[in-house]
């Protein structure tokens, strides 16, 4: 990138604080554990700005005691020069100016920029106070706070203390260090959560190659410390990701390069799995919902492995093309873009809308992979990639028919299928309910305890079979999954269709032990691998039955943890009794109703994708063949019952 000096002048100024205060949400999206993070990222965005453009290759955040949080980096320093105009130091601009900043100046424009890009200022009209140092062998300093007016009351946002000023202190250092503490009377909590920033740190981390990140936490008496630095960039990436995986051919195939203005990477490695896992990026940011950039990289790798098949003779004249899907079986992949005037759509604002940048993609991919599959000493990576495709499609025909079946097209297959379910009454898909429950006895009472126009009961008999180790059609043969397939009514795969979703809620009650955590493990991984959108908006919810009864004559109290157990113990008082349940089973219909399924009374957590690639980690980690991944996940978290990545806990 062009290095030009810049200076106060070059900031674009817009205008004041006050409408942060007045309306966070329109900034940083909420006021909750999002936002609060969101505050964070924009000082560590800038940060690694100054990385990505090369001029550090550090980043240290630290979370302190007192709630507040520090970036510092080894960069060329915040300009400290007089705005000619303003009057006021740059540093002022950029942490009391919305909007200030080179990224809405043309030529200044940093690549990186949070989801809304709004800049210091928005995280410090929010906090209670932040304070900037700027190494620049001199050492200068200031301070801004936010409070209310003692004439008016009104809320001051962001207020210098001082102008920037040179502390008179010389260093050897280079760079700038921002701490800010989030105000606790805009967000509803303001503790930062320690895996959302390692998370975040490390995937900045693998997005940009060879810059060290480090979190220290220093909240805990035993301070906390991780470094992320790594020199493959999203090579790493994808090798991280398919840890626990086995890859049919040993290196990420790696491709970077610009078209029209746009910096295109990305890193390609199939493994024998059977899913797809493709993780895209621009500017830094996560783009789940995909969009252009996703597009062009699709439609490329197909075009480029459909020539190679053509001309290595895995397809004959007269052979039909494999599909795209049948390309990215197995392929975990990360594309990453960095470019001006992103446009960002979808209902999470996480899908890239520019379509100049579907044809620079493909472009990209189409003469760069195209040109790496004619070298002859790629051909046995290219080669696996089409046996790879081969299988997948011999699979796609089999399961066609499968698919059909379960689909419900095969009216007699289905109504077979369906035999088990005991259904609700009421034909409102989103009043209703369906309960997946493991075992026949808890099946029928939750049967008889149930809402019969809206509670449908499902029960499943013995474990439904692990859908992480088995191809689609073999998935479909699997009596348990089609008929929940058939239940939902739905389709899978590509032919999912939410608006044909017969329940709103999708509840799999499973026992507190081992065995139940088991068959949600797997109902989960089903769920995910074939229904990931009904997980993404939300109608999976995982029962909490009780674990306990405290009771004695004419009370009964149930607890739901061994914290709960305390509180109810005290309730009843003296001369309680405790009955553990060790499964549904155990519970009569009527408690059945009582704890778990009573809308009223009960407690459900809502499965939750907040990560789609944690998720894709946890999953394969869990059911995946690698038998000492997984232990160690298992010591490691030993709580096998709560799968906290990708489970939010939610009580309805
Ligand atoms: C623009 C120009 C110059 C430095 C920066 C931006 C800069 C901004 C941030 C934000 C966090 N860390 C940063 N480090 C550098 C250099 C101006 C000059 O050389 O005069």
């Amino acid at each position: 990138m062009a290095k030009k000096t810049y200076s106060a002048d070059d900031i674009t100024v817009l205008e004041g604080l006050e409408a942060v205060r007045v309306r966070p949400g329109m900034y940083i999206g909420s006021t909750g554990e999002k936002g609060l993070h969101h505050i964070l990222w924009e000082i560590v965005d800038n940060a690694i700005d100054e990385a990505a453009n090369g001029y550090a290759d550090r980043v240290d955040v630290v979370l302190y005691k007192d709630g507040s949080a520090s970036v510092e980096d080894n960069g060329r320093g915040m300009p400290v020069d007089i705005h000619k105009e303003k009057k006021v130091s740059a540093v002022q601009l950029i942490f009391t100016q919305l909007h200030a900043g080179g990224k809405f100046g043309n030529d200044n424009y940093n690549y990186s920029g949070g989801l809304h890009g709004v800049g210091a200022s928005v995280t410090n009209a929010l906090s209670e106070w932040l304070k900037v140092q700027v190494y620049r062998g001199d050492v200068y300093q200031m301070e801004f706070s936010s409070y209310p007016d003692p004439v008016t009351g009104k809320m001051m946002s962001g207020i210098p203390k001082a102008p920037l000023a040179d502390t008179g202190m010389k260093t050897r250092k280079k760079g700038t260090f921002v701490q800010f503490k989030p105000d606790a009377r805009v967000f509803e909590t303001v503790n930062f959560k320690f895996e959302i920033v390692a998370k975040r740190l490390r995937e900045l981390a693998f997005l940009n190659k060879g810059v060290c990140i480090t979190l220290t936490d220093k909240r805990e008496e035993q301070e906390v410390r991780k470094e992320y630095k790594y020199d493959g960039g999203i090579v790493d990436f994808v090798k991280w990701l398919n840890e626990g995986k086995t890859p049919v051919y040993p290196e990420p195939v790696y491709v970077t390069g610009e078209r029209d203005g746009i910096l295109i990477e990305f890193a390609i490695q199939h493994t024998d799995s059977y899913t797809e896992s493709v993780f895209s990026f621009v500017n830094n940011i996560p783009t789940p919902e995909g969009g252009m950039h996703e597009i062009g990289f699709k439609s490329g790798i197909t075009k480029v492995l459909n020539d190679f098949a053509r001309s290595n003779n895995y397809l004959k004249d007269k052979d039909p093309n494999f599909m795209g899907e049948d390309f990215r079986e197995g392929m975990t992949a990360i594309l990453s873009i960095k470019m001006k005037n992103v446009e960002f759509e979808g209902q999470t604002k996480t899908k890239l809308g520019n379509p100049e940048v579907r044809p620079a993609v493909d472009g990209l991919v189409v003469d760069e992979l195209g040109a790496l599959s004619k070298n002859k000493k790629n051909a046995d990576v290219f080669d696996a990639m089409i046996k790879k495709a081969q299988g997948a499609a011999k699979t796609r025909n089999a399961a066609r028919h499968a698919k059909e079946i379960a689909r419900g097209k095969k009216e007699a297959d289905s109504t077979k299928l369906i035999g088990k379910l005991a259904n609700c009454s009421s034909r409102k898909a989103e009043l209703n309910e369906i309960f997946i429950v493991e075992g026949d006895s808890a099946g029928g009472s939750a049967k008889q305890g149930r809402d019969r126009q809206h509670q449908a009961i499902l029960p499943l008999r013995g474990k439904p079979l692990n859908a992480e180790k088995k191809r689609l059609d073999e998935v479909l043969k699997n009596e348990e999954i089609r008929t929940i397939i058939s239940a939902l009514g739905t389709g899978i795969g590509n032919d999912f269709t939410l608006k044909d979703l017969n329940y709103d809620k999708v509840i799999i009650l499973s026992d507190a032990d081992q065995d139940g955590a088991h068959i949600r493990a797997i109902l989960l991984t089903f769920f995910f691998r074939y229904m990931r959108e009904l997980v993404q908006t939300g109608h999976v919810y995982i029962g909490m039955p009780p674990l306990y009864k405290v009771y004695k004559k004419d009370v009964e109290e149930y607890a739901y943890d061994d914290n709960e157990l305390k509180v109810k113990i005290d309730k009843v008082g003296r001369g309680y009794q405790i009955q553990r349940y060790k499964g549904l089973g155990e519970m009569n219909p009527e408690q059945l109703w009582d704890t778990t399924m009573n809308p009223k009374s009960r407690v459900l957590m809502r499965v939750s994708l907040e990560d789609a690639a944690e998720a894709e980690r946890l999953i394969t980690t869990l059911m995946g063949d690698a038998i000492d991944a997984r232990k160690a996940y298992i010591q490691e978290n030993a709580d096998f019952n709560k799968e906290d990545t990708f489970i939010k806990e939610v009580k309805l």
